[in-house]
Parts: structure tokens; sequence; C-alpha cells
């Protein structure tokens, strides 16, 4: 006889889950693959398989300590294709009707679950530094919400960085060192990659057969698939690649995606390792002289810094906020974004990537392919889409913020108190991508002109009424107005040429 059903989703795949520290015996843990999961947006082949794999594994691990788990498999018979029609058949299967849960990281399952007709309680998902109570304080009666003070305050609640009530190193942030540009090579071989077991390699059958209309390289497959192999692969990041993270964090190189990147936030976002481990491993390493200060701050800020403050907006926005498109944006998304040709050698190389990794780092993701879809004006709402398709570490509670808001600025400023737009000087800059694009990044009209210099100034031009008086950007503004009016008129025309050509599918 069961007492109660205790849910496990497939990105809680932690031991010390809130709904798995309530577990007593005579409980059931019920998992599920299944197709509205797996089907919600087109997710990247590589994404599906890593999670089916995982929660796999998981799911042995538990019963190897003597926990029961009811494990439904996608191609299972009687599977109900859903995780409240799974918990109602399991719920039915063995006469209980009580359901312990760990509150979902999207709004969508969260409504399912309160939608339910089971007695399902939903625990507050307490993996997170920030609590949505602890958050909501924070954010209470303040005009402007503002990242680097929560992150103040996440420092000073850890103790990470810290001595005594002073940030280590005398500074609480040491972005101005983490700025340079793509080096010539990288002394790093990249993450740490797994050959796939047998029971992989089962599930890599599974997702070939099922999803292989989906955008996305299955194979090689070389993600962690368990919490040793993920503890591995965050040990090889801070040996070889963390004190090297800082310096080159915004770089961009078109012979190397993932430079000195950790590539472990598909691992944190599903479970398999938790924030503590990551920053106190990061923590140690400048401690013990392994890894400079700026590179270990740079490396911890993104973690208790961004990634809890994401979660903190997303869930105080409430449930529409990827519906925001404060700009006005309608633009189709182009075909190119789901591996089209285009000419545009920064998208086409950040797409392919995207395509064979399941990732890209943050600089790829926001300076250009989001970068290219606000200065383009394609709907915020099919940006987001894609976005939560295409990583592997995509899930709406840390997507959306980071897409909606600070990369689309549909939200209106809540993340960021400017867009993240530029012209082609920036990704010039930072890479070695523009060199053999079909078009040149020094050119601002013409012929071979960069797409993103027509459409950085098409965009400011047609946002002025409301970005001219923001202080951070009137100096852009006073550059434009002092353009001869000859040079803006072509300017904004050839913009307008190439978003026509781009929107009837011509190769751009
Ligand atoms: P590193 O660069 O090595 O950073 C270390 C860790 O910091 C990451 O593993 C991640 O957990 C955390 N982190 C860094 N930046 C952010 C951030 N802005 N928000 C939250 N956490 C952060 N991150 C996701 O986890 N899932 C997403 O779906 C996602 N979508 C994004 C979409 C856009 C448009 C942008 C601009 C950023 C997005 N990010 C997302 C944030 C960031 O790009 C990824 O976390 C990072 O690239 C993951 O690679 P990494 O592990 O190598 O990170
Ligand atoms: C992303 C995903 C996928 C592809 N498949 C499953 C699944 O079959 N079963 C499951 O429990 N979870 C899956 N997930 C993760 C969920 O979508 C995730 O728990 C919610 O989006 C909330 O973050």
């Amino acid at each position: 006889m069961v007492s109660r059903l205790i849910l496990v989703l497939g990105d809680q795949l932690s031991p010390d889950m809130a709904a798995l520290r309530r577990h007593e015996p005579g409980d059931l843990v019920v998992m599920a693959e299944v197709g509205d999961e797996a089907g919600y947006v087109p997710h990247h082949p590589k994404k599906i398989a890593f999670l089916f794999a995982a929660m796999r594994k998981f799911a042995d691990s538990l019963r190897r300590d003597g926990i029961d788990v009811a494990y439904t498999r996608l191609d299972d018979p009687d599977n109900a294709g859903s995780i409240p029609g799974e918990l109602l058949r399991r719920a039915e299967q063995h006469g209980t009707d009580e359901v312990i849960a760990t509150e979902p990281g999207e709004w969508r399952l969260i409504q399912a679950l309160d939608d339910c007709p089971l007695r399902i309680t939903q625990l507050q998902d307490d993996r997170f530094l920030a609590s949505h109570a602890t958050f909501q304080d924070w954010a209470e009666g303040r005009k402007e919400l503002r990242m680097e003070w929560f992150y103040r305050d996440m420092r000073r609640k850890t103790g990470l960085l810290m001595d005594g009530d002073e940030p280590a190193g005398g500074q609480w942030n040491y972005d101005h060192d983490n700025r340079k540009p793509a080096p010539d090579a990288v002394a790093f071989s990249g993450p740490m990659s797994f050959t796939p077991d047998a029971e992989v390699e089962e599930v890599l059958d599974l997702v070939a057969r099922r999803f292989d209309n989906n955008f996305g390289q299955l194979r090689p497959f070389a993600f962690a698939t368990d919490r040793g192999q993920a503890r591995r692969a965050l040990t090889h990041f801070i040996t070889h690649a963390l004190p090297r993270f800082g310096d080159y964090q915004d770089a961009m190189l078109a012979e190397n995606g993932f430079l000195y990147h950790a590539v472990v936030s598909m691992y944190l976002n599903a479970g398999l390792l938790t924030w503590q481990e990551i920053c106190t491993a990061a923590e140690e390493a400048w401690r013990d002289g392994h890894a400079p200060i700026n590179a270990v701050e740079g490396f911890i800020r993104q973690i208790i810094g961004w990634r809890e403050y994401m979660r903190g907006i997303y869930f105080r926005e409430g449930p529409d906020y990827t519906r925001r498109n404060e700009l006005g944006h309608s633009r189709s998304l182009p075909w190119f974004y789901w591996g089209g040709e285009t000419r545009m050698r920064c998208v086409s190389l950040t797409v392919a990537q995207t395509r064979d990794e399941a990732y890209a780092h943050h600089i790829q993701r926001l300076m250009v392919t989001g970068n290219f879809a606000l200065l383009a004006g394609i709907d915020p709402y099919q940006v987001h889409e894609w976005y939560l398709s295409v990583y592997a570490d995509a899930y709406e509670w840390v997507e959306a913020p980071n897409v909606i808001g600070m990369s689309q600025f549909a939200d209106g400023g809540i993340v960021g108190s400017k867009p993240y737009v530029s012209s082609a000087n920036y990704i010039d800059r930072m890479s070695n991508y523009c060199g053999d694009c079909h078009y040149s990044a020094k050119t601002k009209t013409g012929e071979g002109a960069c797409p993103f210099n027509l459409l950085y100034w098409h965009f400011l031009n047609r946002h002025r009424d409301r970005f001219a008086q923001n202080p951070r950007m009137s100096r852009i503004y006073a550059n434009w107005d002092r353009m001869d009016e000859d040079r803006r008129r072509t300017i904004l025309s050839e913009a307008e040429t190439f978003l026509n050509r781009m929107a009837q599918g011509a190769v751009v």
C-alpha cells in the first residue's frame, strides 16, 4: 500500500530536493518521461537525451538507496503523456490521492499541478540561495532593481569572497579586468566529455527515433549524465580553465565556442551540481593561489548574482512575463536561426555551434543572436521560444528573464537599464568572426556594409522617444544627430531594404 506520491521532475535530480526530504517509508517516488514536457517547445535533441539519461540514472540511484520509484519511459504503452496525467494514473493504480512535489521552475507546470484534481503540496524549491520571500523583501520599496546591489547582499549572506564585512581583495566587482578580446589560441581543451554507456546509448536511440525533426545534432553526445560525472566536469573546469575565465569571459572565437567557460549550467539547472559546491570550489581556487580574483569574483557573481537575480525577477513578474513586448516588435524570427543560410558569419557560426552543442556562451547569446533579434525588431516571444528550445540549460525561470529582459528589453527595463545593442564594432573587437565574413564590419553603408551597422541606427532611430533621454544613451543620440542628413537617410533606407529582403526569405 502506497501512502503518498513524491514527484521528481527532470530538472529536480538532487537527492536533497525538498519533496524527497519528506519521503517516508511507504511513499512512492514518481518520475516520468512525457510527451508534454518533451514537446512544449522543440527542444534540442541533446537536451532531451541529457535529461532522460540523467533521470533514468537518478531513478536507479534512488532505488539503490532503498526508495521505491515508479518510472515511466517515453515509449511505455501506458504513458499518460503529461505530468498531471502520470500522477493521476499512479494515484489510481496505488489508491492514494496525496502528492508531495517541489515547485516546478515554470509557471506553466505550476499551474498544471494546481489544476490537477489530486491533493498536491508544492514545496518551495530550496536549491536556491534566495527564496521567493527573500527576493521579494529585497525588491520591496526599491525604485529600481539592480543586480549589483542584490549580488552584494548575496556575498554578505553566503560569506563567499568576504574578509569579515569587506569584499575580498578590496573590491566587490572586477568586471573592468574581464573584457579582453579574443586570444589567438586557447590553452584549454574544452569541457570534459563522457563516452555514452549502454544506458545512455539506449536513450540516444530513443531520441533519434522520436525527435529527429527537432533542430540540433544529437550525436556525438558527450554530456555528463550523473552527479559523479558532473563533479568531474566541474573539477576539470576549476583546474584548467577558471584561472583565465575572467580575462576572456566576453571573447568569442570562430574555432572555439567554449573558450574558458565552465559549461556546467545544464548540470546545475538539472540538479546534478549545487551552487554551493561550485562556488566553494571556485573560492578555494582563489584562496589557494590557483586562480586570480578577477576570474573567481566574475565567476561567482554569475552564479550567486545573475542566476539568483534572474530567478527572482521571473517569479516576481508573474506568468505573463514571457508575453511582454514593450518595444512592440513583431517581425518573424528568420529561418537562419533554425539553421537556414545567412551571410552574417557571427550569426551563422553561433547558430551552427548551438545546433552542434546545444550550447553557446553568454556573449554569443547576448551580443550575436540576441543583439541581432533586438536590432531587427523580432517578436520577443518567438525569440524566447527559440532560446528555450535550443540550449541544454534552458528552463523558463532562467531563460525568460535573460531573453525577455536582458536581451530583448521587452520588459521595458526591469532587468536592464538600457538595451544591449551594438553595431558590428563590438563583435569585431571581441571576436575573430568578422575577418572572413561576407560583410565588412568597418563598412557603414553601401556595398558590403555589415547589417549590424545599419540596423543599430535603425533601432535607435525608431525608439528615439524611449531612449534619447536615457543618460547612458544620450551621447549615442548626439553622434546620430551630428551625422549628415543624407547619410542618416541612406542608413535608414538600407536598413529597411535589408529587413524587407530578410522578411521575403532572401539569403542575407
Ligand atoms: P559560465 O560563463 O561559465 O558562467 C558560470 C555559471 O554562471 C553558468 O553555468 C550559469 O549557471 C551562471 N550564469 C552566468 N550568466 C548567467 C545569467 N545571465 N543568468 C543566469 N545564470 C548565469 N542560462 C541558463 O542557465 N539557462 C538559459 O536558458 C539561459 N538563457 C540565456 C539567454 C540569453 C539571451 C542570455 C544572454 C543568457 C542566457 N543564460 C542562460 C545565461 C548564460 O548565457 C548561461 O548561463 C551560460 O552561458 C552557461 O554557460 P556556462 O556554464 O559555460 O557559463
Ligand atoms: C525539459 C524536460 C523534458 C524535455 N522532458 C521532461 C520529462 O519528460 N519529464 C520531466 O519530468 N521533465 C522534463 N523536462 C523538465 C521539465 O520541463 C521542467 O521540470 C519544467 O519545465 C520546470 O522547470
